[in-house]
């Protein structure tokens, strides 16, 4: 059986790789998909978002528009690394399809609490403002959703201040809410995602898969590996988000650690770091993990075997 996610996201370059790879999969099933501001304003990501949808022939997926700014503080978006339209490199298409009436926290909600307890999983790859304003508004879905696989953080590395990740610093009071909450969570931060990089082996592989999807991949990770080398000094770029889509699709891509997590909201140098306790034995009860060590030849297989199956939808 396919598992059941909802992908929030700010597209984005690797949001737009996560969104292929989940609709690619054979071993998902997705059942909507959310923006949330971060990348970009919330009407460029969400733009982007249906642009991608296009792109990919997603016709029959609800898209809804969420959170425009975080919980508590201003908002700040990652133009050096997106660029302006927050999807900077190919030429993006009209959108095809609508956006659901719904706001993005009332979809995920209707969607969590119409399905079986213990079916549908959250896959956030944006700031956490959504999910946390869904758990406040309907508390039940803490209980009822399978569990929360998200691309943030990481242990105590950063990459937006020495020790914060962006997703989480954009929005600290967001995520501490998601870390606190009773729902298994993983934590696939930049201790994994930083192994996923994009080198020109990965770009060979894609090209070579021959369809328009896999062109436009070509042309993002063209685009976000200028742009990392630029702003953080990498030779190929980490490509984040696909990550947490696959560790849905298959966990023992990475190894996982069950540790107590938690979000630093008053540090003077560590507000929006992730703070893993990493003391043995864990304790009992503890319903958080973080993954580490990515196999790297499998993460990009489950990337191409999705563009060949999305193949070349007509546009
Ligand atoms: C990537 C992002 C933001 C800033 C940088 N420097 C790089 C976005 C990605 O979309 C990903 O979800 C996460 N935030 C990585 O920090
Ligand atoms: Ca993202």
């Amino acid at each position: 059986m396919p598992e059941k996610i909802i992908l929030d996201c700010d597209p984005g370059h690797d949001d737009a790789v996560a969104l292929l790879l989940a609709h690619g999969s054979p071993d998902i099933e997705l059942l909507a998909v959310t923006t949330v501001m971060g990348n970009q304003t919330i009407e460029k990501v969400t733009r982007n978002a249906l642009a991608v949808a296009r792109v990919a022939g997603i016709t029959d997926v609800p898209f809804a528009k969420g959170a425009h700014r975080p919980l508590v503080r201003a908002i700040e978006t990652a133009p050096s690394i997106h660029g302006e339209s927050g999807l900077d490199g190919p030429v993006l298409p009209e959108p095809a399809i609508e956006l659901d009436a719904r706001h993005a926290v009332d979809l995920i909600i209707d969607i969590v609490m119409a399905h079986e307890p213990g079916t549908v999983t959250l896959v956030p790859t944006g700031a956490l403002t959504n999910i946390a304003l869904a758990v406040r508004k309907e508390p039940r879905i803490a209980e009822r959703v399978k569990q929360v696989v998200l691309m943030g953080g990481g242990v105590h590395v950063g990459n937006w201040s020495a020790v914060s990740e962006f997703n989480i610093v954009i929005d600290p009071e967001a995520a501490h809410i998601v870390f606190n909450e009773s729902w298994p969570l993983v934590m696939v931060g930049l201790d994994v995602t930083h192994q996923a990089l994009a080198t020109p082996e990965v770009a060979a592989a894609i090209a070579a898969v021959g369809t328009g999807p896999a062109r436009f991949v070509g042309e993002l990770l063209d685009f976000f590996g200028h742009t990392y080398k630029d702003a953080q000094g990498f030779d190929h770029p980490p490509v984040h988000d696909p990550c947490a889509v696959a560790y849905v699709i298959d966990p023992t891509i990475m190894q996982t650690v069950r540790a107590p997590l938690d979000v630093e909201l008053t540090g003077t140098l560590t507000v929006g770091m992730t703070v893993a306790d990493l003391r043995a034995p864990a304790p009992e009860g503890c319903t958080t993990s973080v993954a580490m060590n990515l196999d790297n030849d499998r993460f990009w297989g489950l990337v191409v075997d999705a563009l060949v199956r999305i193949g070349d939808p007509e546009l």
